[in-house]
């Protein structure tokens, strides 16, 4: 061999591992990067080769992934025996059990082998001994699903990641593997079901042309264990079968859905079912012919019964003409249809009564309708809480919501027959538009699986995963993360505010706003601020939304300081718990806001060198635009209110940088993830 061609190989041979050290976020928390021989040595004496029951795509996957992982994390496999039992309960159940011979992972079924595979693995990722296993586990609530807001043409509604996943003027000629790792990561976290376009929905999905690209993103989900789903449009009897109503109670109408039914399921055999918004932000909807949610839902729910279809629809309406507070429309609504709904109708409601707030009260429907399934949505994408640049764990949000007590005898969770959360995942290489934001994508999966998780557990878990098992780095992470949803609420709504984002675009501060046509889209019908005081009254002596929560719930709001300008209208010198002024406390919670950004920024400087290289740039160049806009949002804010209570600021805060007609005059037409 020439010399020269001797040393390009050399040389080749040692970039290979640099390269491999790699990391642009795309692997997720399935990184499966290789133990140290120090770590390695833990799951020696383990016995050697996976032993699987005749194969099957899930099988086939489950094997292939646990080679992929243990082969890349111990540099062998293990002895792995996969077995088929009926000894566990639960479909999608599993049981692990080791001793010096090898693990052994039982399950009812090829999913549940597949779901204890991630178990294991995520037991060697997070460096657990295997040697004395003897774990069972099964999912908690039978539907956990992504929601994807993705449009046909791939613009993605309040989408912050890129263009859509699905490339569908390539499907189905084209299944990108990418929708194979897809799946992979959603199964790791145990979601098994995705519904693939945006709820403000195109009726043309549901052509015969179309149903082919969804056919084959079913064919490359399905060994995962995933269905899919769609969002139908209600008026599609209309639009696609040129009939002249889609009134629900009309025999043409109905036999117009059962035969979209039926032909949905000679394409895709284990369909899910459908996602409806009906009746909402201009959607189409049965109340368009004098027919209530009920009867459009069921009219849905008896086209998809006979193949096991269900119709999840969405609790998350409010009237363009209704002069009632908004935060309590979908109670109103829904709760006298509880009992009127078919068996395979689920009624999908939003964490909280408005919509996907930093900090909202949880949603009073929860606990309100015993004889209707209930599913809790989440909003994993950050519409809300600084896009994709700002760090901000749900999993608190979430936890917080999920384990509200709702006073009728059982917690938020408790109520739930599944979870929605609307997808963050989109084109960008590393999914989530932030390394930080697939922690949210992660936490979702967790908190689906097993609603009563502890969101802390969960972030430890995602930190070690993601970042590594070194303790300073899996630690530091973690404590941003535990940090960060109260940073966003202080910095942006605290105490209790909501809803004071830019119009259309909901990027930034925009207080001020209070000229929209419809009066529930403007900052100031949230706030209700003047010279004396702020917050909406939601008491008795005023809305009264706290009426729709059980007394003990409702007097336990009201207390809460968090909810103080949710639920009531106070006077800027209102008393505070902290001894501080409404005014001031208001000051001091913007001012910890933005210094918990800061913190986070020194906490993550101080991981230089010990995070890989690309990751950890972006990270702190994200948190760099965060520090800037939390800065934003609070000099906005206090611009803003002082222009209306004319008071000073509290001892040793800054005055806002900037006039209060400078942050008016910010506009941002270009901003993503507009609606269109
Ligand atoms: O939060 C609002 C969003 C809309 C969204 C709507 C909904 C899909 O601003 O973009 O539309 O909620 O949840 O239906």
């Amino acid at each position: 061999m020439p010399l020269f061609r001797t040393l390009l190989l050399a040389a080749l041979l040692l970039l290979v591992p640099a390269m491999a050290q790699a990391e642009d976020g795309y692997a997720l928390w399935l990184r499966y990067r290789p133990l140290a021989p120090a770590e390695q040595a833990k799951y020696r004496g383990l016995g050697s080769g996976i032993v699987a029951p005749a194969g099957s795509p899930t099988v086939d996957a489950t094997v292939g992934e646990l080679q992929r992982g243990l082969g890349a994390m111990l540099g062998r496999t293990p002895g792995i025996t996969l077995v088929r039992s009926n000894r566990i309960a639960d479909p999608e159940g599993y049981a692990i059990r080791s001793d010096k011979r090898g693990i052994r992972i039982e399950a009812r079924s090829d999913v549940g082998l597949l779901y204890g595979a991630f178990r294991l693995l995520r037991m060697v990722q997070t460096l657990q001994p295997l040697d004395h296993v003897n774990i069972a586990d099964a999912p908690k609530l039978k539907l956990r699903l992504l929601d994807h807001w993705d449009n046909l043409d791939r613009h993605v509604e309040r989408g912050y990641s890129g263009e859509s996943i699905w490339d569908w003027q390539k499907l189905p000629g084209w299944k990108d593997p990418r929708y194979t790792d897809y799946a992979r990561a959603n199964a790791s976290v145990g979601i098994n079901g995705a519904v693939l376009n945006n709820v403000n929905s195109n009726a043309d999905i549901l052509r015969p042309e179309w149903l082919a690209k969804v056919a084959a993103v079913a064919e490359m989900l399905r060994p995962w264990g995933i269905k899919v789903y769609l969002s139908a449009r209600f008026s599609a009897p209309i639009e696609l079968g040129k009939l002249p109503t889609a009134d629900p109670l009309d025999p043409s109408v109905r036999a117009w859905w059962k035969a979209k039914g039926d032909e949905i399921y000679r394409t895709i055999p284990d369909f899910g079912g459908f996602l409806v918004k009906a009746n909402s932000e201009g959607q189409p909807g049965p109340q368009d012919y004098k027919r209530s949610h009920a009867d459009g839902a069921n009219m849905l729910a008896d086209a998809l019964a006979p193949h096991g279809g269900i119709v999840m629809w969405r609790a998350f309406v409010y009237a363009s003409d209704a002069k009632e507070d908004r935060a309590k429309q979908a109670y109103d609504e829904f709760r006298p249809l509880d009992g009127a709904f078919r068996p395979n109708v689920i009624l999908q409601v939003k964490n909280g009564p408005v919509d996907f707030q930093p900090r909202e009260p949880f949603h009073p429907l929860f606990g309100a309708m015993p004889k209707t399934r209930l599913m809790f949505e989440g909003q994993i994408t950050k519409e809300y809480l600084g896009f994709a640049t700002h760090i901000a764990w749900l999993g608190d949000l979430w936890e917080e919501a999920l384990s509200a007590d709702t006073g009728r005898g059982s917690t938020v969770a408790g109520t739930l027959s599944g979870m929605a959360g609307v997808s963050n995942v989109g084109s960008d290489r590393n999914w989530s538009g932030s390394h930080f934001d697939q922690a949210n994508w992660y936490a979702f999966g967790r908190l689906a699986w097993d609603p009563q998780a502890r969101a802390a557990d969960i972030a430890g878990d995602w930190a070690r995963m993601t970042f590594g098992n070194d303790r300073e780095v899996a630690g530091t992470v973690t404590a941003m993360l535990a940090a960060s949803r109260q940073a966003v609420v202080d910095y942006m709504t605290p105490l209790g505010l909501h809803h004071v984002m830019g119009t259309g675009h909901h990027y930034g501060p925009a207080l001020w706003v209070g000229d929209l046509a419809r009066p529930e889209w403007n900052p100031a019908y949230y706030h209700r601020a003047d010279a004396r005081g702020i917050g909406f009254d939601r008491t008795s002596t005023g809305s009264n939304a706290l009426a729709q929560y059980a007394p003990e719930a409702a007097r336990r709001l009201a207390e809460s300081e968090d909810y103080l300008l949710w639920f009531h209208h106070a006077p800027w010198q209102r008393p505070m718990r902290s001894g501080r002024t409404l005014w001031d406390e208001l000051v001091f919670r913007y001012d910890r806001g933005v210094a918990a950004v800061g913190t986070m920024r020194r906490q993550w400087a101080g991981l230089a060198g010990k995070v890989d290289a690309e990751r950890f740039e972006q990270v702190a160049a994200f948190l760099s635009i965060q520090e800037e806009e939390a800065r934003w949002w609070r000099d906005a804010s206090i611009a803003y209110w002082q222009s209306l209570n004319r008071l000073p600021l509290p001892a040793g805060a800054a005055p806002p940088a900037h006039p209060l007609a400078w942050y008016q005059a910010l506009s941002f037409p270009y901003a993503p993830g507009q609606a269109k």
